[in-house]
């Protein structure tokens, strides 16, 4: 495979890398194409595609009911994925890795089970300002079902985290710290092992969102002592549709079920119904054997890299493209957090994000440009909206140059 030789590197051999994803090689427009919108979704290698042909070409079969040959095999992916996904996390125990639809459908889960159960009139639950609405409105829907508060930490200029405000922000009422380990936006890294101790201190449960963090930097859940880390496959290099939602045993076994259906039962009998055990107690209905088999080959894919070397080449990415944007005329990069990922929203005066992003596209860049389901941050930077660049292991300094030199066309169009 092709990243044993990049393995071979002390530094990522990113050229032999990009073999590994197909896609890439296309054109758009007739440029070559420059994918810079990996925080919405990244591309996946052909470990991923490979193991997801296979699955369907020879192993296709429902999983833990058939008694065949062929189910037997689908169960045993299905479940060696989640014993990858455990690694990964370095989770203490398979049981505590709950297959989901991504981390909108995993905090969404905690909110309609843990937090139903837990949270009561006049409770508080803290947010930040830097939130997804996916960190957001589900709590949002909680607090109104049950009469509780939201408060949200607010950020210094550069784009962190006011830790003096969030350690102000709790209290006896507060039932639950969930915040984004890396912001979508702004890129900044949050000091989660910091909050996790904060809220910890006072008894709180701690929730983090993961979604943009996991593809960057390595996650040791046990060391965080966090009580849920949630993350979608398809930001890490694997498909749609599929995610983790990671839980402490004793919370997870604690909590009331969320989907009725199979899979999910002890014994039914109308009137009397008894629950599976962990972790499928949380997973109604035939799931996505495909897409957790997916998502297992591409956290193998990661960890074969190393999270570490692949942090390393990024951040001199971040730094290389801080530069280069940083020296174009009338940009202003929204998000100068010291820890960052490799995340660049920038405004560019007086022209729209929209076009910005229209623009580029004519030059083969990918970009994201929009509120990144971020509005309250947007209402904090005082903008509608912003241009956003992302990056994953496959970018290179020569693609930053391309993005460099097409926003010159952006100002050649307005100037
Ligand atoms: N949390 C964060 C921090 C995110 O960036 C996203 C998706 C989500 C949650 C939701 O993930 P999903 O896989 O369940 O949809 N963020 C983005 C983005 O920045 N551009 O497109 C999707």
């Amino acid at each position: 495979m092709a990243i044993a030789a990049a393995a071979q590197h002390s530094t990522l051999d990113v050229k032999t890398l990009r073999e590994d994803f197909p896609i890439l090689k296309q054109r758009i427009h007739g440029k070559p194409l420059v994918y810079l919108d990996n925080s919405a979704t990244t591309q996946k290698p052909k470990a991923v595609l490979d193991a997801l042909h296979h699955y369907y070409f020879e192993q296709n079969a429902n999983v833990h009911r058939g008694v065949h040959t062929l189910s037997g095999r689908a169960t045993d992916l299905y479940d060696a994925a989640r014993i990858t996904a455990q690694r990964f996390l370095n989770a203490a125990d398979p049981r505590e890795i709950v297959y989901v639809r991504g981390t909108t459908e995993g905090i969404n889960l905690v909110a309609q089970t843990w937090g139903r159960a837990n949270i009561g009139k006049g409770d508080e639950m803290v947010l930040t300002e830097m939130e997804h609405h996916s960190n957001i409105v589900p709590w949002h829907i909680l607090a109104q079902e049950k009469g509780a508060r939201i408060r949200a930490v607010p950020l210094t200029p550069s784009g962190e985290l006011r830790l003096d405000e969030l350690e102000k922000l709790l209290n006896e009422r507060t039932k639950i710290v969930a915040v984004t380990h890396v912001s979508n936006v702004l890129g900044t890294v949050n000091p989660i092992a910091d909050i996790v101790r904060m809220a910890k201190k006072r008894g709180i449960t701690v929730l983090i969102d993961g979604a943009q963090a996991v593809a960057h930097t390595a996650v040791d859940v046990q060391a965080l002592g966090c009580d849920f880390y949630a993350f979608s496959a398809h930001k890490i290099f694997g498909p749609t549709g599929i995610g983790v939602l990671y839980g402490r045993a004793a919370l997870l076994e604690a909590m009331p079920v969320y989907q009725g259906g199979g899979g999910m039962i002890g014994r039914v009998a109308f009137g009397n119904i008894t629950y599976a055990d962990l972790p499928y107690k949380y997973e109604a209905g035939t799931p996505n054997i495909a897409g957790a088999i997916g998502m297992g080959a591409a956290l193998e894919y990661v960890m074969a890299i190393g999270l570490d070397r692949i942090a390393a080449y990024e951040q001199e990415l971040l730094a290389y493209a801080t530069q280069r944007l940083s020296a174009v005329p009338g940009l202003r990069l929204t998000g100068t957090a010291a820890h960052k990922a490799a995340v660049l929203s920038f405004v560019l005066e007086d022209v729209h994000p929209h076009d910005v992003g229209t623009i580029l596209d004519r030059e083969g860049v990918a970009i994201r440009a929009g509120h990144h389901c971020c509005q309250p941050l947007m209402g904090h930077l005082g903008v509608p909206a912003t241009a956003r660049a992302s990056f994953a292991l496959y970018n290179t300094r020569d693609e930053v140059d391309v993005l460099v030199k097409a926003l010159g066309k952006v100002h050649e169009v307005f100037a």
